[in-house]
């Protein structure tokens, strides 16, 4: 056994990054859920106070905060299959663009999201089932308020002007994604690397494939009027795509290597 562990929060986009770069390894690993609200103590914990967010990998008594820290420690303990490219420049640029998605877009999706489902009852009571299994229908009205006051504490979801800034910035990636696309099938050079996974990652809630990690039942309508829009874009069929032909591999490879 590898004796790793990833500490993970189902629909986190960022945890999402994490699982798949394990599953395209197929790096067998024990995988412990964290529920809503307790994530930041136990990360915080975790990493000995250096990180409060998901995901965390521990291994060899250390815990490792921030996906991207998370892959570079996989790439080196398991280079095969390579996320990393070998060339330096296309490497560099891999990189950069890995960052630019974290940085530009993982955030800025989160705040659009939560935003739109802390205004819609049956969304926010199907996050609160989620995040707090635990939760009996008559306590559901406590949870929504207490869930909607913590998301708001920690993203600043509540503004309406904050929201349509987030929403732009989300387009604003979506542009870059498909310029930096051109007509190939990848961001860097002719193979899935990290900068793919990371991009359709972050932007699976624009996409909701049927292989990611969340397919609500409700949505709120400016979250379906945006997915309607933007669906025949090429970044969104991108992102699908991937997803399809790249995550559905790596789980049945992940599912493999762990019998
Ligand atoms: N840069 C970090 C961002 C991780 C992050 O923001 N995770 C969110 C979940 S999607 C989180 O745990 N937030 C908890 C909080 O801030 O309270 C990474 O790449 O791992």
């Amino acid at each position: 056994m590898t004796g790793i562990t990833l500490w993970h929060v189902p629909i986190s986009h960022y945890s999402e990054k994490a699982r798949w770069a394990l599953d395209v390894k197929r790096i067998p690993h024990t995988r412990r859920r964290l529920l809503g609200g307790t994530h930041p103590a136990m990360t915080y914990l975790l990493t000995r106070g250096e990180h409060q967010t998901v995901p965390v990998m521990t291994v060899d008594g250390r815990g490792i905060g921030d996906s991207t820290a998370v892959i570079a420690e996989l790439e080196a303990r398991f280079p095969d299959p390579a996320l990393y490219p070998a060339d330096p420049a296309k490497r560099a640029r891999a990189l950069e663009l890995e960052e630019f998605f974290d940085e530009e877009l993982g955030p800025y999706i989160r705040r659009w999201a939560y935003h739109l489902i802390t205004r819609d009852p049956e969304s926010v009571a199907e996050l609160a089932f989620n995040q707090m299994p635990w939760v009996t229908p008559a306590q559901l009205p406590v949870a929504t308020r207490t869930l909607s006051y913590f998301l708001d504490l920690r993203f600043r979801v509540r503004s309406e002007e904050r929201a349509q800034r987030a929403e732009e910035k989300v387009m604003a990636a979506l542009d870059r994604l498909e310029s930096e696309l051109g007509d190939g099938d990848f961001l860097v050079g002719d193979t899935f690397t990290v900068a793919d996974l990371t991009a359709a990652s972050l932007l699976y809630p624009l996409a909701l494939p049927p292989e990611g990690p969340w397919q609500p039942k409700h949505l709120p309508e400016a979250w379906l009027a945006r997915m309607d829009a933007a669906r025949d874009r090429r970044g969104v069929r991108w992102v699908s795509e991937i997803y399809a032909r790249h995550r559905r591999a790596a789980r049945r490879e992940a599912a493999l290597a762990a019998v």
